[in-house]
């Protein structure tokens, strides 16, 4: 569609910029807090672990003071299930607490609305050893868990998120680490996992709405547009099934109450639903979302399945990498797109198609918690880092939010990935995502100064002028 006239962002758009607790926080033994399953995984050695990080829990006072230089007006992060509740349930502690009220009342001082992310893939490793998301007390935990964030601070944040991505914790469950001895989940235990996390996910929207009036509570998907490879009827088909498996299969449960249609066939024939117990349907229901979060980073393009072993490509992937599966899809390359160094697809018009696609599925406004581009960052003799790969890739992005605000999607902000440099849950310190520099090395902390990037400078100017001169 050519328009006569774009739309502007809207006057109270949350530009903001993200982060999660494990990536960027460090301090990953102090003041009370447990481990988690990320701490008690295993990670490539080559790579910095998430010991120190990016020192954030020691430094957030700095870093959301530049934050505010930056002229952010929100800030995405998470908290850590595991300095709320050491135990994974039961006793409350207090220096947790009191960390995140003090990061939210900060943001607060500097006018910048806090996000919180109440699970950012950090279940605490206590759970983990009685059955994780296998069993069903996990549903329990992490609804009492939510109704202590709800009470501390249900005052001060409007804007909460439930679950980071759960679509890539069920899809590709080694991206975020391998258990000890790297079995993985099989599929039927996954989807197992994924349900519970269903029941959870509502428990927690109904338990904020009744807790936070002033509440707005949304899931945080990494939702991705498919596009056939051909014009071949067979490849729109495929396209539509991986689409909806990666997509929308979870994103309907907390809109709709139920899963796709499709989505559950698919489950059912492959003997990998879940058990469903009496009640889980109500639960389900009803647990309105007042907005969709949404991570974007790629898209995909997918062609028939032809039914066998070939479907599945013989490499490593991830969770934006998509590899086949046999009788679903098969991955196709496409020439229209870039790509990173890292092998993910750069299309910023495939954001604007995801943005349509999601809001005529769901009529929810869309607040956008992730998109970025990862590179190795150079930090040159005089001290700066000239990120221009990313002020480019974040301008085409922004240039179709627009596009998208004009095409009619409500939208609510845009916070990319990442606030400042934090540990990449594959590649360390390596592949970088933040305005700010983070300066460490793998091994090296040395004094983790943050130095502001050209992209910071460039955001600032982006968001003085409230996205009209991209
Ligand atoms: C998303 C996760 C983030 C972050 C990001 C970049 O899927 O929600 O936590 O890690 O991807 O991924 P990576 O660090 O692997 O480049």
């Amino acid at each position: 569609m050519i328009y006569e006239k774009l739309l502007d962002f809207p006057k109270d758009f949350l530009w903001g910029a993200s982060t999660s607790a494990y990536q960027v926080e460090g301090a990953w033994d102090e003041d009370g807090k447990s481990p988690s399953i990320i701490d008690m995984y295993e990670h490539p050695k080559e790579y910095a672990d998430f010991k120190v990080a990016s020192d954030h829990y020691h430094r957030y006072e700095e870093d959301i003071a530049l934050f505010a230089q930056m002229g952010l007006k929100a800030y995405r992060f998470s908290i850590a299930w595991t300095r709320i509740l050491p135990q994974g349930t039961g006793e409350v502690n207090q220096a947790g607490v009191e960390h995140y009220r003090n990061m939210i009342r900060a943001c607060r001082k500097h006018g910048i609305e806090p996000v919180v992310t109440m699970y950012h893939f950090d279940l605490p490793w206590c759970l983990e050893e009685k059955g994780g998301w296998n069993n069903r007390a996990t549903i329990d935990a992490f609804v009492e868990y939510c109704a202590v964030l709800f009470r501390e601070y249900g005052d001060e944040v409007t804007y909460w998120l439930t679950i980071n991505e759960q679509n890539t914790m069920i899809l590709h469950p080694g991206a975020i680490g391998l258990p000890k001895g790297g079995k993985l989940p099989s599929r039927k235990e996954l989807y197992q996992q994924n349900h519970h996390m269903m029941l959870a996910q509502a428990r927690a929207m109904k338990l904020c709405h009744q807790m936070c009036p002033k509440g707005k509570i949304g899931p945080a998907l990494n939702l991705t547009a498919m596009y056939p490879a051909t014009c071949d009827p067979a490849d729109s088909i495929a396209a539509h099934n991986w689409e909806v498996l990666r997509c929308w299969n979870f994103a309907d449960v907390p809109v709709y109450g139920w899963y796709h249609p499709l989505g559950w066939r698919y489950l059912e024939d492959r003997g990998i639903a879940p058990e469903v117990l009496e009640g889980d349907r109500e639960t389900l229901a009803g647990a309105n979302p007042d907005f969709l979060a949404m991570n974007y980073y790629s898209t995909a393009t997918i062609a028939a399945s032809r039914g066998d072993a070939s479907d599945v490509a013989p490499r490593a992937g991830d969770q934006q990498i998509m590899l086949g599966e046999q009788g679903v899809y098969r991955p196709a390359e496409n020439p229209y797109v870039g790509k990173t160094k890292y092998g993910w697809v750069v299309d910023p018009v495939g954001f604007r198609s995801t943005l349509r696609r999601a809001y005529e599925r769901y009529r929810l406004p869309i607040l956008i918690t992730e998109n970025g581009i990862g590179a190795p960052d150079t930090l040159e003799a005089d001290g700066t880092i000239h990120d221009q790969y990313r002020i480019d890739f974040l301008r085409d992005h922004l240039e179709q939010i627009r596009l998208a605000i004009t095409d009619g999607v409500e939208m609510l902000g845009y916070c990319p990935w990442a606030a400042l440099d934090v540990v990449s849950t594959h590649q360390g310190y390596a592949k970088r995502y933040g305005f700010i520099y983070v300066d460490r090395d793998e091994f090296d902390l040395k004094e983790l100064r943050r130095i502001p990037k050209d992209s910071f400078y460039w955001y600032q100017k982006v968001i003085a002028q409230q996205g009209k001169n991209l």
